[in-house]
């Protein structure tokens, strides 16, 4: 097999460009990363977070798909049937926002930005399965989502329901959150309203104990991630505890994590959407008023802990389910309403939100919590509230006893008395997947003033997003389209209408990963390949995926596999999250104007330089700073390596001086070098995931080979050996020199079918070590001595050394220091 140009005509300077060129070519020509299913071959499936088309790649891209790369080249290496295929998440607002400023529809632009994007990636010699390119913009693609939905809806995990949504009163129309700047619509300048309109949701909420609890599985995912998701699905027990209305045959309930605070309980505060709020309003024009108000701003749930507390009496009372005490109810702002059951009992003394609430309202502060360490009281509830668990006071029957053991008496008087009763509560909520945006998946469903929601049958689908559109400026176009939205309903054949919202583009996200076992499949949304390849053994993208995208596919995997459609329990395996790429201690952005364009830099240095600079300025999870400097030492390693497997090539066929012989501590040092190298730069690549340490040593051995004095043919035996090891190593990162430089030194096979070396553990065993030699204290010299030599040869050795002698002058010495493997030291008077 021909692999290229024969090294005779190899060129003495290293010309990137030319090389990468011919590198891809060959890649390209033989089908090098199109893999099958194989069996007998243990699969490895690489995965990094499919890019959004947004125009051009960016060092942040770059940094994520190189780490890919690497590990996709090394693990091939390994011998293992690698999977690294690539594809386009490719909705999105941003095409919309591109479409109004430059008038063309959201997909032409999308399609040229993938066009170029795909180029880029190409250049930088990424080994993906083009074969398997996955664009979420196409039919084919979001015709399984479609259809997924309706499975989920007719398991059940699918239901529709009033929500919140941005709403602009000037260009009437819904905007993302995104699109809302300081509260006002990001085109209009309105201030933004928040409107309820019915959505679709996925029911996430039904996995939330397997979520949570499958987390442990996930030893290879980082811990801070798994923290961050298990927060935010945020398993918390507590109680609910029902106050009884006065005149009324109705109950206040709460949720609360501190049934021990109860006898604190000063007053009630329900979320301005709760049913008694509304009602009490009817009669009260100012608390209609004040209800309008808390309505009209969007607060961020985060946001809930920190606004000012503002509230408005009902007039409503409510007795204390044990002292029955009167309680006043209050409509409270930092109520949440989708949260427990949107209401609250007020304990100032004890939680700082209800503190600062009593303050403002001059509302009784009862502490009933004192620290368990002080017998005295010397908590100022005044100041602020004590939050912490402790001791009850003035608690009645409960008084003295330890917070855990107060909730668990308290609960039972509750539950005696019909008012109250343990209560596990999440934090994750549904998952709202409606967005009243064009350029999406439409939703498959069809309105029927008849038959109700009507999902469109199998065989409709997929329902095709019209891509020639002309967009107006305000609001989706497909509510402007008759074409699209009118329609028969598929159970009675009377006019309907369709849904004209689409999906939220984390959907496309959250099964994209298994699609790629079989994105040429037609008929079905997956076959038997996804359980050969499934589940994704190393999957790498940004920490700002931490929680949404990565909980949202844990959820499909779980719902799909719920469905029969795969076999596993997780999508991702191993997980590595890439850190950020900075420039003077910034984060590149355009408005800071410190952008690096990679491809300027591959224009200029060639995609090698690049990968490697990305690898070796910081280890993965990490920031890297960028630098120019970095870049230029990158490069003129990779010179510097070209440079040494020339001169090997050029002079070995040169005649050696005769007289030599090679020198046996030598090689055995530098076969040990080069193997003790090799040993660290395996683990670094493979367990580590530590490429800038890898590098490091790769230097070091080209070092080495740089200082290597060849004497005789064994001694190029040698050179040749180390240098093939040097290339080996280096091809994950730089695939494209070390693809021109394998065929240079006469191999016939090309090194992308090479196998990863294989450590000599002969040559860890190390032949000689050098000892320092001390005569009463002062360094006399060194000596090379057999690494295994025992003290007695060691001794024997030291003084027979003729600069040994001359010291001692016929003496004997008086004493003899060993410090094994290190010193030999000498006393004599
Ligand atoms: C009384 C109490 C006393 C509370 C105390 C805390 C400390 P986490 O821990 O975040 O799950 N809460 C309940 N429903 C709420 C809602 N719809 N909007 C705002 N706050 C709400 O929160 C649980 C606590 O948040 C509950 O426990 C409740 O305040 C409050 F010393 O009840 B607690
Ligand atoms: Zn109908």
């Amino acid at each position: 097999m021909k692999i290229g140009r024969s090294w005779c005509i190899m060129e003495s300077q290293y010309h990137p460009q030319k090389i990468e060129e011919e590198a891809q070519e060959y890649w390209q020509k033989h089908q090098s990363f199109s893999v099958v299913e194989d069996p007998l071959k243990e699969k490895y499936y690489c995965l990094c977070m499919f890019p959004y088309p947004s125009g051009s790649l960016h060092v942040g891209h770059v940094r994520n798909y190189t780490l890919g790369d690497v590990i996709t080249r090394f693990q091939r290496m390994l011998g293992k049937n690698v999977l690294q295929p690539i594809g386009w998440d490719a909705f999105g607002l941003p095409a919309e926002n591109a479409a109004i400023q430059r008038n063309i529809p959201p997909a032409e632009w999308t399609y040229q930005n993938i066009d170029h994007m795909k180029q880029q990636l190409k250049r930088l010699g990424f080994g993906y399965d083009w074969n398997r390119e996955i664009t979420t913009c196409r039919p084919e693609y979001y015709h399984w989502e479609q259809w997924l939905f309706i499975k989920l809806y007719e398991k059940g995990l699918v239901y529709k329901k009033n929500a919140i949504v941005n709403w602009d009163p000037v260009d009437q129309t819904v905007l993302a959150n995104e699109q809302v700047v300081n509260g006002r619509g990001w085109r209009s300048g309105a201030v933004v309203e928040r409107r309820e309109i019915p959505q679709w949701f996925l029911k996430i909420t039904a996995y939330a104990e397997e979520l949570l609890n499958d987390l442990e599985l996930l030893t290879g995912w980082p811990d801070q991630v798994r923290t961050m998701q298990r927060n935010w699905i945020g398993r918390a027990e507590g109680a609910i505890i029902q106050f009884p209305l006065v005149g009324q045959a109705d109950n206040i309930h709460v949720f609360t994590t501190r049934p021990d605070t109860l006898m604190g309980v000063t007053y009630l505060a329900i979320a301005p959407e709760h049913p008694l709020a509304i009602n009490a309003a009817y009669s009260n024009p100012e608390l209609q008023g004040f209800i309008a108000e808390c309505r009209k701003v969007k607060v961020a749930e985060a946001e809930f802990a920190t606004i000012e507390k503002k509230g408005m009496k009902t007039g409503i009372e409510a007795f204390h389910p044990i002292t029955n005490d009167y309680l006043p109810v209050f409509v409270a702002n930092y109520v949440i309403s989708e949260y427990g059951s949107g209401a609250v009992m007020g304990v100032p003394a004890h939680d700082q939100r209800d503190f600062e609430f009593a303050k403002k309202h001059h509302l009784p502060i009862k502490q009933v919590i004192k620290p368990l360490e002080s017998r005295e009281n010397p908590t100022d509830v005044n100041l602020g509230a004590f939050t912490e668990k402790g001791i009850l006071i003035h608690s009645g029957a409960y008084t003295g006893m330890h917070s855990s053991q107060a909730s668990q008496a308290i609960i039972k008087t509750l539950e005696e008395k019909n008012l109250g009763h343990k209560e596990i509560h999440w934090r994750l909520r549904d998952w709202g997947v409606s967005r009243q945006r064009y350029w999406g998946s439409p939703i498959p469903m069809i309105n029927c003033p008849d038959c109700g929601t009507v999902p469109v049958p199998d065989k409709d689908l997929p329902v095709v997003l019209p891509e020639n559109v002309v967009f107006e400026g305000v609001g989706s176009p497909l509510k402007r389209m008759p074409e699209f939205y009118k329609t028969k309903c598929p159970r009675c054949g009377l006019s309907a209408e369709r849904e004209t919202d689409t999906f939220d583009t984390f959907v496309e996200s959250s099964w994209y990963y298994a699609r790629f076992a079989c994105p040429d499949q037609m008929k079905r949304m997956f076959d038997e390949r996804v359980d050969y390849w499934l589940p994704v053994d190393q999957y790498i993208g940004g920490i700002e995926h931490a929680i949404l995208h990565l909980l949202y596919a844990r959820f499909f995997h779980k719902a799909m596999r719920d469905l029969k459609l795969i076999k596993s329990d997780e999508p991702f395996q191993h997980l590595l999250t890439q850190g950020m790429v900075l420039k003077d201690g910034a984060k590149m952005s355009k408005s800071l104007g410190n952008t690096v364009d990679p491809q300027a830099l591959i224009d200029r240095y060639g995609a090698d330089t690049v990968r490697l600079f990305l690898m070796f300025a910081a280890p993965p999870e990490q920031t890297l700073e960028w630098s120019d400097a970095g870049v230029e030492g990158a490069f003129r390693f990779l010179k510097r390596v070209w440079q040494i497997t020339l001169t090997h090539i050029e002079k070995r066929n040169d005649p050696l001086p005769e007289t030599s012989s090679d020198n046996i501590d030598t090689r055995g040092t530098f076969r040990h070098r080069c193997y003790t190298l090799l040993q660290k730069v395996t683990d670094d690549m493979g367990r580590r995931h530590t490429f800038n340490t890898a590098i490091a040593s790769m230097m070091e051995l080209q070092n080495e080979l740089s200082r290597f004095q060849v004497k005789t043919q064994n001694d190029r035996a040698l050179v040749q050996e180390a240098l093939e090891v040097l290339l080996k190593m280096l091809s994950p990162i730089a695939p494209h020199i070390t693809h021109a430089l394998w065929q240079a030194l006469g191999h016939t096979t090309p090194m992308i079918d090479e196998k990863w070396p294989v450590v000599d553990q002969s040559a860890l065993v190390q032949n000689t070590v050098e000892m320092t030699i001390q005569i009463n204290g002062k360094h006399r010299g060194k000596m090379t001595i057999a690494f295994d030599a025992n003290e007695d040869t060691i001794k024997k050795t030291a003084l027979s050394l003729e600069n040994v002698q001359r010291y001692l002058q016929g003496k004997n010495p008086d004493k003899i220091v060993i410090v094994p493997k290190k010193l030999i030291s000498i006393v004599v008077k």
